[in-house]
């Protein structure tokens, strides 16, 4: 498979994206038309948009310093331009992580964040909402060149005094390191911190985001690239080099950095192991040995990190970008580019459609399959009401006597429902409001200062352990009274449910999907585990000074915050909706009594009104069952299977 396939597969996946965009839209305006649009149900849509608008396909490339990630990057996606687009020669490489992606709203430009941020309390996704902290450079796309030029900024680095480079937490003078430049009292710092670069390139158009990380020195730096950034990548490639092996520096990247992530399962994990040209080189005994040569390494690298072996990809990214170029496809199909590549088209965008469709099905769906009942229902009490009065004999007033008692007794029905029903509503607004209590800023926030505030206040590491301790036993207790509330609200549902079912017959309630905190709890302890695995990798224990602890703490507890404030909101949205379908069903219950009693007032005695009334049925019913196709239609495309490869 090539990039042309890689590149409609993607466009297949746009596709069924925008299809779901459209039924979205469709199902906005079907309830606008019959003004049952409720708050909460805004709400949900307004999300399932935003993720279906904005959602990008993330490959992340991990590697220490100098495997290829840059040159593999080049060769994957970017050889149509007939250039090493992004620097990745000896000597001029990248230096700080770039993602690449393309946005529509700003154009073609790079944008890099000063290092000296890093001396700012701000976490970097708070810097990404501020465009103005970043060196914008406008890009044009249609002049590969000048954009080749631009990128070559990635690679900028300059020399600092040491003093300065520790105030910045990249430098450790009791420990030798890389960006040693041999005089004294000087060290080789890159210049930004972080880049992202916006082009309308084919791939990104159609929604593959891409981030190239440094190596061991940004990510034992960068806390946010390993607890936010690789989490929530569909994609992690991980790099080894075929001359090099796998080495300890390899092996603590893999141990510290990428397994983590990768071991929630929601995100993909393949190996390249580059540079497979370098075998070619050494060998004078033909290709037998060097497939074998090859096929051995793989074994190796299986064993040492515990993948299977049909994850190691044997590439070599310098030939395959140079085989692309040149159009030489003997040594495109010699360099393994294509097995990544198949891997990327197959695996990779398969699996996004998939879980992006568990997330489209489980708050779309429920909300389409609530209308449908709720229309369903509808037309059969429409059904029945204009039975009813086909059967009146206007000149009958004994019978319309009883039918208006039978319905005035309906009535009375229909208010104690609502008066229990109320009661119900109430109980579970107080429940709600509880619950809304422990996951709100209000509860989180002044726990979060205060470990800031200990923090800095405690200049030692053991004592910023001590004020890390203390907020995370804080937070995990918020997280455990937050899960017993939420399991009281659930509960009391069940139970309100239950009650409209037995003493009011309310048959096929389309009853909420059950509701918990489990997800969030999990994934705070995740957060905690890495931010911990973090600390303990050898990389942070050498730096271990007062700064580089202060930042991964510093991250570990934004990304806490982030957490609580995501729980509150999905606690939000399914409190808004929770009870929406019994109230559906109670207020079709008044219109349908409401409606009869005023048909049996105004047709007693009078045959030409009821026959008005029944043809003004009539006709609405015709409106009721067109609606009813409609949406019908609209939930077989959001529950619809992922189109197979
Ligand atoms: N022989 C060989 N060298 C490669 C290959 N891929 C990258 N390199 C070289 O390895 C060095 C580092 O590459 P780069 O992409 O910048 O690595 P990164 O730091 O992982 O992004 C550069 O000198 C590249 O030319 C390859 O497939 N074969
Ligand atoms: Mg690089």
């Amino acid at each position: 498979m090539s990039t042309i396939q890689l590149q409609e597969k993607l466009h297949g996946y746009g596709q069924w994206r925008d299809e779901l965009i459209r039924a979205t839209e469709r199902y906005t305006h079907w309830m606008d038309s019959l003004d049952i649009a409720s708050e909460g149900s805004q709400e949900a849509i307004r999300r399932v948009m935003d993720t279906l608008v904005n959602e990008r396909l993330m490959v992340a490339f991990v590697a220490e310093f100098s495997r290829g990630k840059t040159e593999l990057i080049n060769a994957l996606f970017f050889a149509d331009t007939g250039l090493r687009l992004l620097p990745s020669l000896p000597g001029r490489t990248t230096m700080c992580p770039t993602e690449i992606f393309h946005d529509p709203s700003q154009g073609s430009y790079i944008r890099l964040l000063p290092i000296e941020s890093r001396l700012s309390d701000m976490t970097l996704n708070e810097y990404k909402q501020n465009p103005y902290k970043w060196l914008h450079i406008d890009l044009d796309h249609n002049f590969p060149l000048q954009m080749q030029e631009a990128f070559q900024e990635l690679a900028a680095v300059k020399k600092v005094s040491q003093a300065d480079a520790v105030k910045l937490g990249l430098f450790n003078p009791d420990v030798p390191m890389q960006g040693s430049t041999g005089l004294l009292d000087a060290v080789e710092i890159p210049c930004w911190r972080h880049a992202l670069i916006s082009f309308p390139h084919t791939l990104l158009k159609e929604g593959l985001a891409i981030l190239d990380t440094p190596g061991l020195n940004a990510l034992g730096t960068e806390p946010e690239l390993t607890l936010r950034m690789l989490p929530s990548a569909q994609a992690i490639i991980f790099l080894l080099a075929a001359d090099t092996g796998v080495t300890n520096s390899d092996l603590e990247i893999w141990n510290h950095y990428v397994r983590g992530p990768s071991l929630t399962g929601k995100n993909r994990l393949a190996v390249a192991m580059n540079k497979i040209d370098t075998l070619w080189d050494d060998d004078l005994q033909g290709e037998e040995v060097v497939d074998r040569s090859i096929r051995s390494q793989v074994k190796a690298i299986s064993n040492a990190l515990g993948v299977d072996e049909s994850l190691i990809f044997p590439v070599s990214a310098k030939k395959g970008l140079m085989a692309k170029v040149r159009r030489d496809d003997i040594l495109l199909a010699k360099s393994g580019l294509r097995g990544i590549e198949d891997y990327l088209t197959n695996t990779v965008i398969c699996n996004r459609q998939h879980i992006l469709r568990e997330v489209v099905v489980a708050s779309m769906g429920q909300l389409v399959n609530e209308s449908v009942n709720h229309l369903v229902i509808e037309i059969g009490e429409a059904n029945r009401h204009l039975q009813e009065m086909r059967q009146i004999d206007t000149s009958n007033h004994d019978m319309t006597r009883r039918l208006m008692e039978e319905t005035k007794k309906d009535q009375m029905d229909y208010l104690a429902s609502v008066e229990i029903f109320q009661s119900c509503h109430r109980a579970f607004v107080q429940q709600l409001v509880h619950l809304g209590k422990v996951l709100s800023a209000a509860n989180i926030d002044p726990i979060v200062r205060n470990a800031r505030r200990q923090m800095l206040s405690s200049l030692t590491t053991p004592g910023m352990k001590k004020a890390m301790k203390g907020v995370l036993q804080s937070l995990r207790s918020a997280m455990d009274q937050s899960m017993v509330r939420a399991d009281e609200a659930e509960n009391l549902i069940q139970v309100i449910y239950g009650r409209f079912e037995d003493e009011y017959k309310f048959a096929d309630l389309n009853k909420p999907q059950v509701f918990s905190l489990e997800d969030y709890q999990i994934e705070l302890e995740r957060i905690f585990e890495e931010g911990e695995e973090f600390r303990q990798s050898t990389y942070t224990t050498l730096m271990e000074q007062s700064t580089a602890v202060h930042r991964l703490y510093s991250t570990v507890i934004a990304e806490a915050r982030d957490l609580f404030a995501k729980a509150h909101q999905n606690t939000n949205e399914w409190g808004s909706n929770a009870l929406t379908p019994l109230a559906h069903r109670i207020k079709d219950r008044k219109l349908m009594i409401d409606n009869r009693l005023g048909v049996l007032r105004k047709v007693t005695g009078s045959n030409e009104t009821l026959e008005a009334e029944i043809a003004e049925l009539e006709k609405r019913l015709v409106m009721l069952n067109k609606k009813l196709y409609e949406i019908q239609e609209i939930l077989q495309i959001v529950t619809a299977a992922v189109p197979s490869a």
